[in-house]
């Protein structure tokens, strides 16, 4: 079946087949194995320099929630987060990140960054920075569900200028350390929690000096390294079109035991590099969604940081993230009015959905457009007379939680 795919998609790209009904034909062949729906991720450094940086916004509830509310309207479902020594310095400021992500369906990956390491090296560290933080945590929803480990010995220099032989005894220590890692945590109660990497597309390339003796060499690998890790994201980064990126990674995602995600580099944006615009990576993002369907499993985007800074942010006012703000808005804040948990109506980030809130919705009421001020717009309910509201908005469709996202 697997052989069967890649000769789809390999002919659909010379013969043109229309990429909805190959996605269609691709969905229905792995339909047993494949993931629901397909997800959006990005990875959040540390990033000193930057507001979106963990280091700044970590530890600042109001901060947090902003982002957390901004991740829900950009459809990111998961983050791979860089956390340093604050599991062990600070345990309640991840415990409490993690609770909130979880609060908001969002899954939280502790995500390390490391070229140099060996499988003990490795698992010592996630020993020391996620096993005995969520082995301490009595509340599930403060323990990570997942480890991101951007692990790339291929940019050091002894990959770069080593042999054939030297690049595959790398290779080999790369799928040693996954297998050490899940044996860590396997072995400390920590069973449940997920191992994802980061690859480059070319590992499986049979041309690039890796030292793989055949097919069948190089096939044992990429099986090995699916008996440790849940999945990985591709850096699909600097290929422009959508029949490069399909042919970085269609290997690994017709052939790979476990999730397939790929990832866009958000930096490589502008007159001449990969990406004319913002716009143009986001309708790379939907081509590839389309052409894959669920046989991947989403799509990454490389960083927070350039991320924050070009994609637009929920409308003040806009509690249901459908891009206006009207009265099912209005109805998202009287249901959840008061509430500490249920976040989407806290408007002003303070924790607590309240009459700020509703002040925030009442003044941007009818945007976005002309006609947003108050004294053009509707008859706006007030909470004074919230049974007067209630039924008013008996007959409206009301859509609370998530609102349509940027897919
Ligand atoms: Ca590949
Ligand atoms: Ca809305
Ligand atoms: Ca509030």
């Amino acid at each position: 079946m697997i052989q069967g795919l890649r000769n789809l998609a390999a002919a659909s790209l010379g013969a043109r087949i229309p990429c909805r009904l190959l996605a269609l034909l691709v969905a229905v062949s792995l339909c047993a194995r494949a993931p629901a729906q397909t997800t959006n991720s990005a990875w959040m450094w540390s990033s000193a320099s930057h507001p979106a940086g963990a280091v700044n916004v970590l530890g600042d509830k109001a901060k947090e929630r902003e982002m957390i509310a901004n991740f829900k309207h950009w459809g990111f479902d998961r983050i791979y987060t860089s956390f340093g020594t604050l599991p062990n310095s600070t345990p309640e400021v991840p415990a409490s990140w993690n609770a909130s992500l979880d609060d908001a369906n969002i899954s939280s990956q502790m995500l390390f960054g490391l070229v140099n390491f060996s499988p003990t090296q490795m698992a010592d560290l996630v020993q020391t920075r996620l096993v005995e933080f969520n082995n301490a945590r009595t509340d599930p929803r403060e323990r990570f569900d997942a480890v991101h480990l951007d692990l790339e010995p291929h940019v050091t220099s002894a990959f770069q200028n080593g042999s054939a032989a030297e690049r595959q005894a790398i290779l080999l220590e790369l799928r040693d350390t996954y297998a050490a890692v899940r044996e860590r945590l396997d072995d400390n109660g920590c069973s449940y929690v997920r191992i994802y990497s980061d690859l480059p597309v070319w590992f499986d390339n049979l041309t690039s000096n890796l030292g793989w003796a055949n097919p069948a060499d190089r096939n044992q690998w990429f099986d090995d390294i699916a008996l440790s890790l849940d999945g990985f994201s591709m850096m699909a980064y600097e290929r422009s079109t959508l029949s490069s990126i399909v042919s970085g990674v269609g290997y690994e995602v017709a052939n790979f035991d476990g999730e397939v995600r790929i990832g866009l580099n958000v930096a490589e944006i502008g007159p001449g590099d990969t990406f004319a615009s913002f716009d143009a990576l986001l309708e790379m993002a939907d081509s590839l969604r389309s052409y894959y369907g669920t046989s991947i499993g989403g799509i990454d985007f490389h960083a927070l940081t350039s991320y924050s800074e070009l994609a637009p942010v929920r409308l003040a006012g806009d509690f249901n993230s459908d891009g206006l703000v009207d009265a099912t808005d209005y109805a998202v804040w009287r249901d959840t009015r008061g509430s500490t948990t249920l976040l989407d109506a806290d408007g002003d980030f303070d924790g607590v959905v309240g009459e700020s809130d509703y002040q925030l919705w009442r003044l941007n009421y009818g945007s976005p457009g002309a006609g947003s001020s108050a004294a053009t717009a509707p008859p706006i309910p007030e909470p004074g007379s919230l049974l007067l509201c209630c039924l008013a908005l008996s007959s409206w469709p009301i859509r609370c939680g998530h609102g349509k996202l940027r897919q």
